[in-house]
């Protein structure tokens, strides 16, 4: 399949503050939105995860070992604030520092996302994204690390805007737990889109030297059937799940067809959006000014038309078939297609929706820049051998099923420079634990020890394809 890689395309892994550094209580971090609540809900810890606080050096070696030239790191937000705000907690500041220095040492560059899922609890406690106030909090953050983080060539504000709400507000699978609150799920969105939109306007104020964007998981949305039905579901699903998060993003209001299908959704859930006075101006400076924009793509979605009560159940534990469909009241349901494999955790492997999703939007979204595909990878249960060896052949298959579909998508005119695999190495995953794992590196979780995988030498051969 792929047999070498463009000149100059950026090969990159990703990982995120609260799921490999541990060390959540030590040198002055405050607490997350997730500390309290794993504790309560006693199936898995963040602590040590694979203790990225002390080990960074190693996995940055492993990194380059793994022909990577591009890392994504996420900045723990309460590590710098441990309160939100106020102020900075030095010994934090100072590890962020030490961890880039490392980066550059073994010519990695950083691309650093300042949200990733980890709400200080301070700021969770007064409503997350719900509370405007919170809007400014970010931006106060922001414009801290932009300034103090000088060696950071690389940024994006937040991370998946729609896995976020989804999890706290849908399906209930992230703190507060929310089940189908259909108001914040929408609200909590537009207010990070403000979030995002007002960090980057101030960072182009100050003139930042560097580039900016932000990051959305897309599912490329299919109807079951040739249905009008179904149709108008995927439809529905497409506008709640992309368009609504696209328009903000890169058009800079929400287009009338979009919110044609978000207020059928909204209705038919007794729920709302409020749009203050202002706000469409504040997305629409940002949505000319991003630099660049990070998909993350995993698996797409099949839509059947749906009339019941919303539902669903989720299989955070890799038993194969335990997740029931998403039933969502107004918008249809989410459903798996006979013929389609899917993963331990039943997520479709579709990786035709990679070409169709970047085309997608791409054509429709003239504003949108560069492209890199900031997350992409199989959760797998790897076995390590006696011998210290993982043989993950499926995860590179995955993995080279995926860039096949973006560099088809680049030789049909879409600007992607880029990959991100999910991930650099086994990590806490938030609602599954440690069973599901994703990396090039092996983490033996009891020892801390780390191992290669077969995918760490494949990715380093296809790396060398470049020079
Ligand atoms: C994305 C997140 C990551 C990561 C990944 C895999 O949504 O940005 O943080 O966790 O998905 O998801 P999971 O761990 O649920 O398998």
């Amino acid at each position: 399949r792929v047999k070498e890689l463009p000149k100059g395309f950026v090969w990159g892994a990703a990982t995120a503050a609260f799921q490999v550094e541990g060390a959540t209580s030590i040198e002055g971090k405050g607490k997350t939105m997730w500390d309290d609540y794993l504790i309560e809900q006693g199936r898995f810890l963040p602590d040590p995860a694979c203790d990225f606080y002390h080990r960074y050096e190693e996995d940055v070696k492993l990194a380059k070992e793994s022909g990577l030239d591009a890392l994504r790191i996420s900045i723990a937000w309460s590590r710098i604030f441990p309160d939100g705000t106020g102020e900075p907690n030095p010994l934090g500041v100072d590890y962020y520092h030490r961890v880039f220095a490392a980066c550059h040492e073994n010519s990695i560059e950083p691309y650093v996302t300042l949200h990733h899922f980890d709400s200080p609890k301070a700021i969770f406690d007064k409503g997350d994204w719900l509370n405007r106030e919170n809007i400014e909090a970010f931006v106060y953050y922001a414009e801290y690390c932009f300034k103090e983080f000088s060696e950071v060539e690389n940024w994006f504000t937040i991370n998946e805007l729609f896995a976020l709400a989804m999890g706290q507000y849908i399906t209930g699978i992230f703190p507060p737990c929310h089940h189908f609150d259909v108001t914040s799920a929408i609200q909590a969105q537009h207010n990070e889109l403000l979030a995002h939109a007002k960090a980057v306007n101030r960072f182009k104020e100050l003139g930042i030297p560097g580039k900016i964007g932000l990051i959305h998981s897309l599912h490329p949305v299919y109807p079951l059937t040739d249905s009008e039905e179904d149709k108008h579901a995927a439809k529905l699903t497409d506008a709640f799940r992309n368009r609504f998060l696209l328009d903000g993003s890169f058009l800079g209001y929400y287009s009338e067809d979009t919110m044609e299908a978000i207020n059928e959704i909204l209705s038919l859930n007794d729920a709302e959006l409020e749009i203050l006075p202002g706000d469409l101006d504040i997305l629409a400076r940002a949505a000319i000014q991003n630099d660049y924009f990070g998909l993350n793509y995993y698996q797409n979605d099949f839509v059947k038309s749906y009339e019941g009560e919303s539902g669903n159940t989720f299989n955070g534990t890799g038993e194969k078939g335990t997740s029931s469909a998403l039933r969502f009241k107004g918008m249809g349901q989410i459903v798996k297609k006979p013929g389609i494999p899917t993963t331990d955790w039943d997520w479709n492997i579709f990786p035709q929706g990679m070409y169709d999703i970047l085309k997608d939007v791409s054509d429709s979204y003239p504003n949108c820049p560069t492209i890199y595909v900031t997350e992409n990878g199989l959760g797998y249960k790897d076995v390590l051998k006696t011998d210290g060896t993982v043989c993950d052949d499926e995860r590179i298959d995955f993995i080279d099923q995926h860039v096949a579909a973006i560099l088809q998508a680049r030789a049909d005119g879409v600007d992607v420079e880029g990959y991100f695999v999910w991930s650099l190495q086994d990590q806490f995953s938030w609602a599954n634990g440690y069973n599901k794992r994703y990396g090039l590196v092996y983490i033996d979780f009891d020892t801390q020890k780390r191992y290669l995988k077969k995918s760490a030498f494949w990715f380093k051969k296809l790396s060398d394809t470049r020079s």
